[in-house]
């Protein structure tokens, strides 16, 4: 494990009023500040999400979610990092790549909206990539007793046929990213389990990102009740993740994981 090389960051840009961790947006005129910010803290993709996937969250109307995350999109493209969209509509994906996003970030793994795949394939064509989750239900009903005999077998047989679905619609293996969704549908032990048991997830031949920070779980292992106060579990997390193979790691604290990163690659790598 000690050679592998250092993740890259994905910073998390909200657009949306009401998600979980930093519940709001930043002003339409201090987006271009912001993302230059978390580029120079050391975030290498931006991830700008219009809908929250919070448990419990409803959903937004695709016209909403485009005027969310239009101006994010465009204050981040032309920037030296990946813009990533984060959404389950096609039709908000498609916009987005217009817009200049190279990935395609669906917490759905392209099964919400019928028109994904077709878009999805778009984003491969333009040399992009597309990140598949999993997830048990929906952000709405998700946390509601949610069930596994086997949660790494599961996760993994499930991404395992989404990646095969994508290759048949002629998406390529190298441009697809695989996600364990950790939060979703998944109670404290299965989070655990499935952090413990990442590198399970190599063998299904793509990348892996993991997007933990400041999740729900952190909070109750730490009794952190206030999201955006669970930095230092957050990149606990996220080193571990490193340690397990993951290749991207989704964060809101982009200068904190840096430097923890940059430190704990030091140490394992010598
Ligand atoms: N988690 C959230 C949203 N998008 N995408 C990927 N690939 N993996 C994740 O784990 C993931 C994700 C959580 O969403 P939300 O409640 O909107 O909050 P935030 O965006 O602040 O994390």
């Amino acid at each position: 494990m000690a050679d592998l090389p250092a993740p890259r960051i994905m910073g998390i840009l909200n657009a949306t009023p009401d998600s979980f961790s930093d519940g709001g947006t930043v002003p339409k005129g201090a987006l271009a500040t912001r993302v230059a910010e978390m580029i120079a803290e050391g975030a290498d993709i931006l991830d700008i999400g219009g809908e929250s996937s919070r448990p419990g969250a409803d959903p937004v109307p695709a016209d909403e979610e485009w005027h969310r995350i239009a101006p994010a999109i465009e204050a981040a493209a032309g920037t030296t990092a990946l813009v990533s969209v984060d959404t389950r509509k096609a039709d908000i994906a498609r916009r987005a790549l217009k817009a200049g996003a190279r990935l395609f970030n669906d917490v759905s793994a392209l099964t919400y909206d019928p028109d994904s795949m077709t878009v999805a394939r778009d984003y491969a064509a333009a040399g992009g990539a597309i990140c598949l989750m999993h997830a048990l239900g929906d952000p709405k009903t998700m946390q509601r007793d949610p069930r596994y005999d086997d949660v790494v077998r599961e996760v993994r047989d499930y991404l395992a046929a989404r990646v095969a679905a994508c290759e048949a619609a002629g998406i390529p293996r190298t441009a697809l990213l695989v996600d364990p969704g950790i939060g979703f549908g998944k109670t404290l032990e299965h989070n655990l389990t499935l952090l413990r048991n990442l590198a399970a997830l190599r063998e299904i031949g793509c990348r892996i990102l993991l997007g933990a920070s400041r999740k729900g779980f952190i909070g109750t292992l730490s009794g952190e009740k206030d999201a955006a106060r669970r930095a230092p579990g957050s990149i606990a997390v996220a080193l571990h993740g490193a340690q397990q193979g993951a290749d991207i790691l989704r964060v809101h604290d982009v200068r904190e994981t840096a430097q923890a990163l940059a430190v704990d690659i030091a140490l394992r790598t010598g």
